[in-house]
């Protein structure tokens, strides 16, 4: 059974696809790859891991060479704000990365997830029901290098028939790796700041609405794509998915129905208001539900709950401080 390589396997999303991916092919090996070493003893103690800079075409090139692999889910890359903060470093992993991880994949013959974002959009997109098909003209370098890869990908498929697959992701919420860099961080952040503070300054206005999904979902749309017949898919790369739409203020009166105590006040940072202002208030994912069969199972008021739950199990909150 050939293997499946995952790049950025420590980061919000590769921490916990490698191990739902463990779970779910038992039979193939998952070879978990990132630019540091893991601590985590769950990840590191259940399968192999290896040292990959996927900017250094011979780190990857010694890794196809010594596993079989059939499936590669490149998820190293850096998020919207810290591109901002450094975007010669972005383009050289989140576009000349891709290129080496492409190339890998046209010459070892593998199938390729790609994530881009709902950064992909810009200013003159559509800000309602966005839709699959339109324009893209983002004006941040993390949305440029997120456009750059959906092309990138497309033309790998149609030039050299590389099976490349790939989601828009919006933001990713999860209790269990805390995500770095990006803009949507907040609907992570205040999670924590609310179960151990009460207490949450958010840095986006309170009725910037964006895209957001839980992680379970997020792991599952992965896996459903990639498993997907490629025969019925039309778009191939860059599907819209989304499981809920909603601003900071909406976030906030959902968790003080689990915390009443709760408050919350804004300093708005101009830097990531900006790429949020730029970006889709929700999107339309028709595509992907008629194509593969996408369909999210949680909603904001789901997601919110089993979030304080978890976290509050995490950080060992005595059980009368816990949420209703
Ligand atoms: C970010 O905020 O940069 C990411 C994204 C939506 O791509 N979570």
């Amino acid at each position: 059974m050939k293997k499946i390589l995952i790049t950025g396997a420590l980061g919000q999303i590769g921490s916990e696809l490698t191990m739902a991916l463990r779970n779910h092919y038992k039979d193939r090996d998952i070879i978990a790859t990132d630019i540091r070493m893991p601590s985590e003893p769950a990840l590191r103690d259940s399968g192999p891991f290896e040292f990959l800079d996927c900017t250094d075409p011979n780190h990857i090139t010694r890794v196809m060479q010594r596993f079989d692999i059939g499936t590669i889910y490149h998820l190293g890359a850096l998020l919207s704000a810290v591109s901002e903060m450094k975007p010669n470093t972005a383009w050289q992993i989140n576009v000349n990365g891709l290129y080496h991880i492409l190339e890998a994949a046209r010459q070892y013959k593998c199938a390729l997830f790609f994530p881009s974002s709902i950064g992909a959009f810009g200013p003159t997109t559509p800000k309602v029901d966005t839709p699959q098909d339109t324009i893209q003209r983002p004006d941040t370098m993390y949305g440029i290098t997120k456009v750059t890869g959906e092309l990138l990908c497309d033309y790998y498929f149609k030039k050299f028939a590389v099976d490349t697959r790939g989601l828009r992701f919006p933001g990713l919420i999860s209790y269990q790796t805390e995500p770095g860099g990006g803009t949507t961080d907040y609907a992570v952040e205040i999670f924590y700041e609310a179960v151990k503070h009460k207490h949450y300054t958010c840095y986006l206005r309170e009725n910037t609405s964006l895209d957001m999904m839980y992680m379970p979902d997020a792991l599952r749309a992965m896996v459903e794509l990639m498993e997907a017949d490629g025969n019925r898919l039309v778009h191939r790369n860059a599907f819209n998915v989304t499981a809920m739409s909603f601003t900071p203020a909406q976030l906030g009166r959902e968790i003080q129905k689990h915390l009443p105590q709760f408050g919350m006040e804004y300093s708005v940072d101009p830097v990531r208001q900006g790429i949020a202002d730029s970006w889709p208030d929700n999107l339309d994912d028709s595509a992907a539900r008629r194509e593969w069969g996408w369909k999210p199972k949680y909603t904001l008021e789901a997601m919110t709950k089993d979030m304080i739950a978890r976290i509050s199990e995490r950080i060992g909150l005595p059980q009368e401080q816990k949420a209703r």
